[in-house]
């Protein structure tokens, strides 16, 4: 059985205390390989090489650590397909969307990080003829990444390449439930010459080594991807400290459809943000709000779409969606779709377990659902059920559509379809969401600021914004 370690200081290395969990292929339901369960003995050994790596790594110019950063992406891409492969198995979702999303989305986070830093400025004031100011952003020291399951690689580099780019060194923690890539990332640094301890990847349980890399006092900045009472957690532990914190949290997100949209579009793009990678992305929209005239040919159309998504096993290329990523979630998953029947919701369609025949007999599966006649302000359409649920509901003008689409404690992610795109600007500009896409759906330009508002997190991620979050301004006034 394989046995997915900690990689420190350059080596790969078993737990200090020699404890194991056992991880899942959630297709199949069995145990397929052991993860370290790492403690805090495990994160002061990464801080000390961290911090004995930092004076190099930091001091490199921004060309040496861009093309090492360069050929760690390359090292990904020539095993692309055995890290697809590996996340799918890990993870559950379907192989033709680790193949030809993820795992490319991983890559290109290197390459963006790695190259953004040959292009980034710094500022000079003149303030006076013989006075000037001038602004340095020197990188943080020894940080903190810790990322979830859903897009396991894709969020982990998101965090560490405009880390490492920056110049600081890493400390960072992937999801127990799906270590696989992460630790596979370890060698690809090795074979690309990151050195030794500049990039140390750690395995195990949130509540120990996630908790224990947040308290360490030599780790002075953290960020994190997870669910909101874990950030919420995070932030009691690491504010005290004065430590800088990046918080990207759940969503609840609405999608709004105005009559006059481009009709086929809108449905195909809402049907992939509705069930795209089982529902388990924080930027899936989980409440569609139709405008009236269009609510029932779009209600019918959408649940005939839904109904046709094949279920199935991962590695089948004519799978639409996958496995949930454990027992766990998808109990919690089928608990909400009671919760929506107890609270008056009609289901349209789905709203069970599916079993799959064959090798994935045993695994976490469950049907797309749609659930209607739900008010917005009932748990079903408050709680982030985080898999392939939504909920469907009617409104009549623009007005009533922002007020419905903003009735929620999160704000991370909106979307609108619509022709008028006056229209689209003002409801748009209305709506309390960090992100807004209009007529499109999860179109990413990794310059922009990425991030949420109210419970969907604090600071923002992507281009400048990580640069600016993983170094400190450094202000220097020089008379002349
Ligand atoms: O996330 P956790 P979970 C949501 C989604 C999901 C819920 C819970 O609703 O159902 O969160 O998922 C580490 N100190 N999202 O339980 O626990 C943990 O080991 C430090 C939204 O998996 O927040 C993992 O590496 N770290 C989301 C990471 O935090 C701790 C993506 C996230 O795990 C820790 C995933 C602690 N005390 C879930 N406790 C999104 N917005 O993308 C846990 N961790």
């Amino acid at each position: 059985m394989t046995h997915i370690l900690n990689y420190i200081g350059g080596e790969y290395r078993n737990p200090i205390g020699d404890l194991w969990l056992s991880n899942f292929e959630p297709a199949t339901g069995q145990i397929y390989s052991q993860v370290a369960s790492s403690d805090r003995r495990d994160v002061d050994l990464a801080v000390v090489s961290a911090m004995n790596a930092f004076p190099e790594w930091s001091s490199m110019v921004a060309d040496e650590r861009s093309r090492i950063l360069l050929r760690l992406a390359d090292e990904v891409e020539k095993r692309i397909d055995d890290f697809a492969l590996a996340e799918t198995k890990d993870q559950g979702k379907p192989l033709w969307l680790s193949r030809n999303v993820e795992i490319p989305r991983a890559i290109r986070n290197l390459r963006f990080f790695a190259t953004e830093i040959l292009h980034s400025e710094n500022s000079a004031y003149d303030t006076s003829p013989t006075q000037l100011n001038y602004t340095l952003r020197r990188p943080i020291g020894v940080v903190g990444c810790i990322s979830p399951w859903n897009l396991p690689l894709y969020l982990f580099t998101w965090k560490i390449a405009p880390a490492l780019s920056a110049g600081n060194c890493v400390v960072a923690k992937p999801s127990e439930l799906t270590p696989m890539t992460a630790a596979m990332l370890g060698e690809m640094c090795s074979l690309a010459g990151l050195p030794a301890g500049v990039l140390n990847i750690l395995q195990g349980l949130g509540p120990n080594v996630g908790q224990a890399i947040v308290e360490h006092p030599e780790i002075k900045a953290v960020s994190f991807t997870g669910g909101t009472k874990t950030g919420e957690t995070l932030a009691r532990t690491a504010a005290p400290m004065f430590k800088k914190i990046s918080l990207e949290l759940g969503g609840k997100n609405p999608t709004v459809i105005f009559a006059d949209c481009d009709y086929d579009k809108a449905l195909t793009e809402t049907v992939r943000s509705a069930f795209q990678n089982q529902g388990e992305i924080c930027l899936c929209g989980s409440r569609i709000l139709v405008q009236a005239e269009l609510y029932a040919r779009f209600k019918q159309d959408f649940v005939e779409k839904a109904r046709a998504l094949t279920v199935g096993d991962p590695l089948d290329p004519s799978s639409h969606q996958g496995a949930l990523v454990n027992q766990a979630h998808m109990e919690k998953i089928l608990s909400y779709i009671d919760l929506a029947k107890d609270e008056g919701g009609k289901i349209l369609c789905g709203g069970e377990r599916v079993t799959v025949e064959g090798r994935c007999k045993d695994g976490w599966f469950v049907a797309p659902t749609v659930i209607e006649g739900l008010p917005q302000n009932c748990r079903t359409n408050q709680e982030e059920i985080f898999g392939p649920v939504v909920t469907i509901a009617p409104f009549e003008t623009a007005t009533e559509a922002i007020e419905l689409a903003n009735a929620t404690d999160y704000g991370l992610a909106a979307n609108i379809w619509t022709s008028d795109l006056s229209q689209a600007h003002r409801v748009a500009h209305d709506l309390n969401f960090g992100i807004v896409w209009v007529n499109c759906w999860l179109e990413r330009d990794l310059r922009t600021p990425f991030g949420g508002v109210k419970s969907s997190g604090v600071g923002r991620e992507g281009g400048t914004e990580a640069l600016r979050f993983f170094t400190e301004a450094k202000n220097i006034s020089l008379q002349l």
